[in-house]
């Protein structure tokens, strides 16, 4: 069912675009095909807000899919990719400001030794399998049923993001010969992960998960579960990949690893780390990261890798947060928000599940706790679309598919979280009406 929640020129907009672009976007999730609408085409970001080309103001807990942990159009972060630009787009030859990132992140994180800067999360996934693969000499890898690590044809298989909000698990396109080498396990199923290793352990060269499941909606791990994955990728030779390109410092300063204590072999960030700009990184033990060309036998490269304005723009990103500090204080105000909008919920009638971590926040319409991909898919989906629908009718810009999670930024001030609340009261019940 088509229900139109934005003005006239988003329609025309994108109606045009459709002509153009598949779908017209240029990426699927942001094609708003779950609420059954026409998306809003926007014209501008300022701190918290969103303007579209209607002149229709959100506010925005989309946030880019994670990347503007201090909002849209920071000054500093501005100003950085200005004065960067000025000096010139790309060389394509070493920086100081790689470095300068490089430094920042392997500080951050204590299981990096060694980091590689690409274009995308995809990219630094994609990457990180093909290192894991040659530093083991084995094919398999294993994924969770719902996680999400971006479009590269291996992933492409019980994915999660996108491919779960079309309903199906594996993409056209994705030859058979690749997706037999991925082995599909359910998050937070720690007999599963022990059974899957007993019989394919001697040829499993990795194990790539969300340690902070944000793809299937967001979905905590159980407790016990990652120490889990460490010690049966440890018994049997094989790698543990975290994908903190969601997490990576937005549920923490470095990630979900500095919170949770289990140490990868290789992590993969992107989004915060790259503060709105094309920037990824795959990083962690130098004898690992020591095989990839040009000092060893696996090849990575890329034209616009380390790029010197994505890399100013996410200096400027880490720099403003500063540390752990920044999301102490995220939190607090986030769980603020969350609580008030749980309260209404709850006044309403609506079953409402909610999880928060850092700056990082999720929920369910759904009677039950959400612990895994079939939970998350058999949570209320015409009552999501509804209350989803009138937050944005309402002004409040949330992820346009259940299987995506909600971010919070320090341009959100007290008055916006009164905002969403507020909001959130009418659209609590319309869902329950
Ligand atoms: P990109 O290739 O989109 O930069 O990153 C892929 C990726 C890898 N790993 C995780 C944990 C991710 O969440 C993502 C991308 N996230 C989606 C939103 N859930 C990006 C939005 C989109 O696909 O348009």
């Amino acid at each position: 069912m088509t229900q139109i929640l934005v003005g006239p020129r988003s329609q025309d907009i994108f109606k045009r675009s459709a002509e153009r672009i598949p779908g017209g976007v240029n990426s699927p999730v942001r094609a708003w095909a779950r609420l059954g609408g026409i998306p809003a085409v926007i014209r501008s970001g300022d701190g918290a807000w969103l303007t579209d080309v209607d002149g229709m103001r959100y506010l925005d807990f989309v946030l880019s899919w994670g990347p503007l942990l201090h909002g849209h159009a920071h000054p500093e972060v501005v100003q950085a990719i200005q004065i960067a630009a000025a000096d010139g787009t790309s060389f394509g030859a070493p920086i100081q400001a790689e470095l300068e990132l490089a430094e920042v992140l392997c500080q951050a994180l204590p299981s990096m030794d060694m980091v590689r800067l690409v274009n995308s999360g995809t990219e630094a996934t994609m990457s990180a399998l093909r290192l894991a693969r040659a530093a083991t000499g084995r094919d398999l890898i294993i994924k969770c049923d719902g996680g999400y690590h971006g479009h590269s044809d291996q992933l492409l298989v019980a994915a999660g993001s996108g491919v779960a909000t079309f309903g199906h698990s594996d993409s056209a396109g994705v030859s058979d010969a690749f997706a037999q080498q991925t082995l599909v396990v359910p998050y937070n199923d720690a007999q599963a992960m022990t059974d899957v290793f007993a019989a394919h352990g001697d040829n499993i060269a990795a194990l790539i998960i969300e340690p902070v499941a944000g793809n299937m909606g967001m979905v905590p791990p159980a407790p016990g579960f990652l120490e889990h994955l460490r010690t049966v990728t440890e018994q049997h030779g094989a790698l543990l990949i975290f994908d903190e390109v969601m997490t990576g410092f937005r549920v923490a300063w470095g990630g979900y690893q500095n919170i949770c204590g289990v140490t990868p072999d290789l992590t993969c960030l992107g989004k915060v780390i790259g503060g709105g700009m094309p920037l990824a990184a795959y990083g962690g033990r130098a004898d690992i990261m020591k095989q990839l060309a040009p000092q060893g036998p696996c090849y990575q490269a890329g034209t616009l890798s380390g790029n010197p304005i994505a890399v100013a723009a996410g200096l400027a990103n880490l720099r403003l947060t500063g540390g752990q500090a920044c999301y102490d204080d995220l939190e607090i105000r986030l769980r603020r928000m969350v609580d008030g909008i749980a309260c209404e919920a709850k006044k309403a009638g609506l079953p409402f599940q909610s999880t928060v971590i850092g700056s990082m926040w999720g929920y369910f319409i759904s009677e039950t706790p959400v612990t895994d991909f079939p939970s998350a898919a058999a949570a209320d989906m015409e009552r999501w679309r509804i209350f989803c629908s009138e937050m944005i009718r309402g002004g409040v810009y949330l992820a346009c598919s259940p299987f995506e999670a909600a971010f919070f930024s320090t341009a959100h001030t007290d008055e916006d979280i009164d905002f969403a609340i507020n909001a959130a009261a009418t659209a609590c019940a319309a869902a329950t009406a």
